[in-house]
């Protein structure tokens, strides 16, 4: 399946390539680091579950594993958005402490549905290093591990926020959002069973329903939710621009689809699986549209095979049809489309936080 060389190669070039601090306001990656110790340290303390040295050796592990690897994009923008919303209002260290936990809440939610869908896409590696189930003796452990990272949001929560008066607004969000995300990736798994009786199933509105719901709510409106419900806002009042961060988030997930063929491994840190797992992803869709008959016939021959050469072929005719070209034709296109909306946006500061997040995923290698 995966040789292991190219793994090896993965892992030697691991984080040579992050590029989170792109954008107009960006926080300090090494504070909110020291916040995740704190985190970690308390949840190892839990009065509620009487820990072994064992036990709690398991999920020290487990989160060093699994938590702060990533691009840490999410956690970073509760910050930067908190910042940009209070513009010229002084934001104290507290308030930088409560918005980097729950930037922090966003990576354990993030960590959590990555661990299980490197165990449901049959992934090999994330973020440099093996998926959490492939390393040894970890294996389906790994599914229980993702829920207990499910389950310290609702801890973390409860022990920095339980006595503001947006507390049970913030639970009402992660849990709202952790339902569309996991329908979102229910409808990436179904979608698959249907492609694989039918590949011209896999449409433009298919694929944009499956990416809003399993990417572009957690990874883009959430943390500007979380911003705003700290600032004192009431989040019904801001619909345009959930609106908009949801564009912004089926761009992010139309680059994760294109990186995953066309990435580099050592960049992004896994080894794409699309192609081999039959998903409807945004590169399958383009190439359906533009198919002739024979090409659309060496598709249905060769998508969803492990076979190597399968692959390749898959991979050679997206290079013919030129979808190279195609998606940057499509990211020029977002990019100047998001831009205009952004600007039609009564709010300076809001137009500020949306743009710092355009910033940083715009033309991305990972
Ligand atoms: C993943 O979509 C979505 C969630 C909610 C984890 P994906 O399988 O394309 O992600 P990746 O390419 O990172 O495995
Ligand atoms: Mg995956
Ligand atoms: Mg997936
Ligand atoms: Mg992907």
């Amino acid at each position: 399946k995966c040789s292991r060389w190219r793994l090896g190669f993965l892992i030697v070039n691991k984080h040579k390539h992050n590029f989170f601090s792109r954008g107009m306001a960006s926080s300090n990656k090494s504070e909110f680091l020291k916040v995740y110790s704190v985190l970690k340290s308390e949840l190892l303390q839990d009065p509620s579950f009487d820990f072994t040295n064992h036990s709690r050796q398991w999920v020290d592990r487990m989160l060093d594993y699994n938590v702060p690897g990533g691009k840490l994009n999410r956690g970073l923008s509760v910050i930067d958005s908190y910042k940009l919303l209070k513009q010229g209002k002084e934001v104290n260290e507290d308030e930088v402490f409560l918005a980097s936990v729950l930037g922090w809440c966003i990576e354990w939610l993030q960590a959590y549905f990555l661990i299980l869908d490197d165990i449901m896409d049959g992934s090999h590696s994330r973020r440099g290093q093996l998926c959490w189930f492939r390393v040894e003796k970890v294996g389906m452990i790994a599914i229980n591990d993702a829920l207990l990272l499910r389950n310290h949001i609702p801890r973390i929560l409860k022990m920095h926020f339980r006595d503001k008066q947006y507390y049970v607004d913030l639970l009402d969000i992660f849990n709202e959002i952790e339902f569309q995300t996991a329908s979102g990736q229910m409808i990436d798994l179904i979608t698959t069973l249907e492609g694989q009786k039918d590949l011209s199933l896999y449409t433009l509105p298919v694929h944009r329903r499956i990416v809003q719901y399993k990417t572009a709510y957690y990874s883009f409106y959430l943390p500007v939710a979380c911003a705003l419900l700290m600032a004192g806002e009431n989040l019904d009042n801001h619909v345009e621009v959930k609106k908009l961060l949801i564009e912004m988030g089926t761009y992010f997930q139309v680059q994760d689809d294109y990186l995953d063929c066309f990435g580099d491994p050592k960049v992004i840190g896994k080894i794409g699986t699309d192609i081999e797992d039959y998903k409807c992803s945004w590169l399958v869709v383009q190439a359906l549209e533009r198919a002739n008959e024979d090409q659309t016939k060496v598709l249905s021959e060769n998508y969803g095979k492990t076979d190597q050469t399968c692959v390749g072929k898959v991979k050679e005719l997206y290079v013919d049809l030129g979808l190279q070209g195609v998606f940057a034709e499509y990211e020029k296109n977002s990019y100047e489309k998001l831009i205009s909306s952004i600007e039609g946006h009564p709010n300076r500061a809001v137009q500020a936080v949306l743009k710092s997040f355009l910033g940083k995923i715009y033309k991305r290698q990972n």
